[in-house]
């Protein structure tokens, strides 16, 4: 039998001979291609034949074992959340948290536990686009010393539905239609708002996915949610709910609507390649992880029910306490092995963290390893890498399909007195007191297959959301439903989505109907369908600020994409002036011109170019700069693609900063610069035109940057009117 001389690729320490041996045989062969059982391939080009113009031999084995291999490379996707981004990172608690749970992580500033991170959409295929209207998936792993703890979440604190039965129903509804498989990634379609006008518990969350929340700017400016209360529990035993929250150091943004539908086909990895690029560049993504806790016993004096997971706690009721920071700061070396393979599950728990009754996460608890076995296939998904806890593991379970361990000894069963068990000691439970508790909660009732008539409030929290948004922010979740309902053939559904929209807000519901070819939204006829609830209770709080984005614009421009749009002929001293005091503020600039290569400046220098208005388009950046230059900006001008650049820019509410000549882009737009050259103008938020002298003061970079800060304008005039 041929030795292994295979090196690299070794996962496993070998036996002690058989390593001896390998090392003996590797000198000078370690770069050959082998056969997966290690024999030194002659040709990766051919295969074997009966003359070099005759048929295949099926004795080819070498090609047999390549083209199997290949034949089986895929596994099932996820059913949902089958489109995702990975990353690696670290997590450091910053105060013991030693009154509420005893969970190790959660205890020491000093230490760092690892962490894998992937980011997800829900409906749509592996290979879908990235910017869709949908929840992104938040999933967490934390590799801790007393195992791995899951928290897996969305980006959107609440749920469609209250009880794990539905969930089939709903992801049924929303994937494509079993008849066409059409539409792709996308909610906007009969059967999901036949099921969702049906669903009135959905609405609050409706009103989350038709917010911006749905087109995140990038998966590094979400917030994520734990949804569900769970427990912390102390060394005491005493309980607290707590719900989770992941608050983005560069804040939450979102993307325009028409920016992400045109994203989506630009560029379908816009957000994976936004989030590896991030990492690449060193520019590591942060979030603070933050708390709400309430006493358990108190959680009657909320006004809702703390195990519905359509409501959320308002943080204007009780305050997220910030007690940790995750940074994640190295890309997957593989997608496949790490990304595709990871099996997060709600019921991977610490000692210190426990479940509440929610019914939804209940169900969860089942789900996740249903799933990996047919997904990762078979019961031995703990064994892949990406999987493995960093802490030792014993039990006694067994053998299964692509088992690695190879367990020593004659014992797998426990109590035994026969064997040593693993390393010499003898692995047993220790009679309940040490381990993983489960909080011992009270239970008698009947059993019963009913829903709690205090899960029967379906609008309030709808209505506090749509409270708490402003104007802007009010008028794209218009726009959304319009835009959703408008591709629903069947008008009785949409009459029925509207009519349960007038019980949040009538002005809302009036407004959405307007465009849609239906009566006017009728509250009645919603509250007169089988089934139907709108037992609202009074909230505690009628507007929580917490619930905009624009609230809490991020006040950084930190890894903003600039576009700077050149010809030749531009006028280089205060594009550079400006892409140095960008860069410092810690932005990205990137030169756009009409071919790649270089431009001469005025003054007779080169540029390097990075981008071609072919090989981009506007929707890749967050601002951009025209330069002054007369015969850059004759020349741009007199570009449609550079127009339509500057025209969809403005239109996406972008900041846009034009110096000198540069400002006749924008004279589609009806802005002209005085001739005045003291003069900086805001002629709308966030378009600034100025005199390139203005740049040297540093006036022109400080308005810029702060203009950029605010994420856009969409407060800004006249957008529907701009061509773009
Ligand atoms: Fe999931 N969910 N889910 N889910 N979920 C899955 O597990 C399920 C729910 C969430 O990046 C599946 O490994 C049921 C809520 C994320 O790998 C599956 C119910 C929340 C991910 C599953 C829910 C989530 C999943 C598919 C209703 C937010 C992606 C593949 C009771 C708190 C994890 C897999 C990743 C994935 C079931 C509802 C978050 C089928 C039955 C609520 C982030 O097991």
């Amino acid at each position: 039998m041929p030795p292994n001389k295979r090196k690299a690729g070794l996962t496993q320490p070998l036996p002690d001979t058989k390593q001896s041996q390998l090392e003996s045989f590797t000198a000078g062969s370690a770069n050959m291609l082998t056969t997966n059982q290690g024999l030194q391939l002659p040709d990766n080009h051919n295969s074997l034949k009966a003359g070099v113009r005759g048929p295949t031999l099926l004795e080819d084995f070498i090609l047999r074992e390549k083209i199997t291999h290949f034949d089986h490379e895929r596994i099932p996707e996820r059913v949902v959340h089958a489109r995702g981004s990975g990353a690696h990172g670290i997590f450091k608690v910053h105060k013991p948290m030693v009154q509420y749970t005893s969970a190790a992580f959660l205890q020491d500033p000093d230490l760092e536990t690892p962490v894998f991170v992937r980011f997800s959409t829900v409906a749509g295929s592996k290979g879908s686009a990235d910017t869709v209207r949908d929840v992104r998936g938040f999933a967490v792993k934390f590799y801790t010393q007393e195992g791995n703890y899951d928290l897996v979440g969305n980006n959107i604190p609440v749920f469609f539905i209250q009880d794990a039965i539905k969930f089939p129903d709903l992801i049924h509804a929303v994937k494509p239609e079993p008849h066409h498989e059409m539409p792709q990634a996308a909610s906007a379609h009969d059967t999901f708002w036949d099921f969702a006008s049906l669903m009135p518990e959905s609405t609050h969350m409706l009103m989350w996915a038709m917010s911006d929340r749905a087109v995140p700017r990038s998966l590094r400016m979400m917030e994520g949610f734990g949804i569900h209360a769970f427990r912390f529990v102390n060394a005491r035993g005493d309980s607290h709910f707590v719900k989770f929250h992941w608050k983005p150091k560069l804040g939450v943004h979102g993307l325009a609507w028409d920016e992400a539908q045109k994203i989506a086909g630009k560029d379908s990895d816009f957000h994976r390649r936004d989030l590896w690029e991030a990492i690449e560049n060193g520019d590591f993504p942060e979030w603070n992880l933050g708390v709400q806790i309430v006493d358990e016993g108190k959680e009657d004096e909320l006004g809702f029910d703390i195990l519905d997971p359509t409501k959320l706690i308002p943080e204007a009721q009780v305050p997220v306490q910030i007690i940790g920071t995750m940074v994640l700061n190295r890309n997957p070396d593989n997608f496949f092995a790490e990304t595709e393979q990871v099996a997060f599950h709600p019921g991977h728990l610490v000692p210190g963290i426990d479940f509440s009754n929610d019914p939804l996460l209940q169900g969860r608890l089942f789900s996740y390893t249903d799933t990996q076995l047919s997904r990762l296939g078979g019961a031995n998904f703990h064994e892949i890498p990406i999987n493995r806890g960093v802490c030792p593991m014993h039990n006694f379970q067994r053998d299964g399909l692509h088992r690695q361990t190879i367990n020593k000894g004659r014992v797998a069963y426990e109590p035994n007195t026969l064997g040593n068990g693993l390393q010499g000691t003898e692995f047993r439970v220790d009679g309940g007191t040490q381990g993983f508790q489960s909080y011992p909660e009270q239970l008698d009732s009947p059993k019963i297959r009913r829903r709690s008539p205090s899960f029967d409030d379906h609008f309030s929290q709808a209505t506090l959301f749509w409270n708490s948004q402003s104007v802007a922010e009010k008028d794209h979740i218009v726009a959304a439903f319009r835009f959703e309902l408008s591709k629903v053939d069947v008008p009785e559904i949409r009459q029925r989505m509207v009519d349960n929209l007038a019980h949040v807000d009538l002005k809302l519901a009036t407004r959405v109907a307007a465009p849609l070819g239906i009566k006017s939204p009728d509250p009645k006829a919603a509250a007169g369908r089988l089934g139907f609830r709108d037992h609202r209770i009074s909230n505690k709080v009628n507007e929580d600020p917490a619930l905009s984005m624009l609230g809490r614009a991020g006040a950084s421009v930190k890894t903003r994409k600039i576009a700077m749009l050149v010809a030749d002929g531009v006028e280089a001293a205060s594009l550079r002036r400006l892409q140095q005091d960008l860069a410092d503020a810690g932005a990205i600039c990137k030169l756009v011109a009409p071919h790649l290569g270089s431009v001469s400046t005025a003054s007779g220098r080169q540029l390097a170019v990075d981008f071609t208005f072919t090989n981009t388009a506007s929707v890749m950046f967050d601002a951009v700069l025209i330069p002054g230059g007369s015969q850059s900006a004759a020349a741009l001008s007199a570009m449609g693609e550079a127009v339509h650049f500057v025209l969809e820019a403005y239109k996406h509410c972008k900041t846009i900063c034009a110096l000198n000549d540069g400002v006749q882009l924008l004279s589609t737009l009806g802005f002209n610069l005085d001739k005045n050259p003291d003069v900086i103008a805001v002629p709308t938020a966030g378009v600034i035109m100025a005199d390139a002298r203005k740049v040297a003061d540093g006036q022109v970079s400080q308005d810029f940057i702060a203009a950029i800060a605010l994420h856009r304008h969409w407060d800004r005039l006249n957008i529907d009117a701009v061509p773009a």
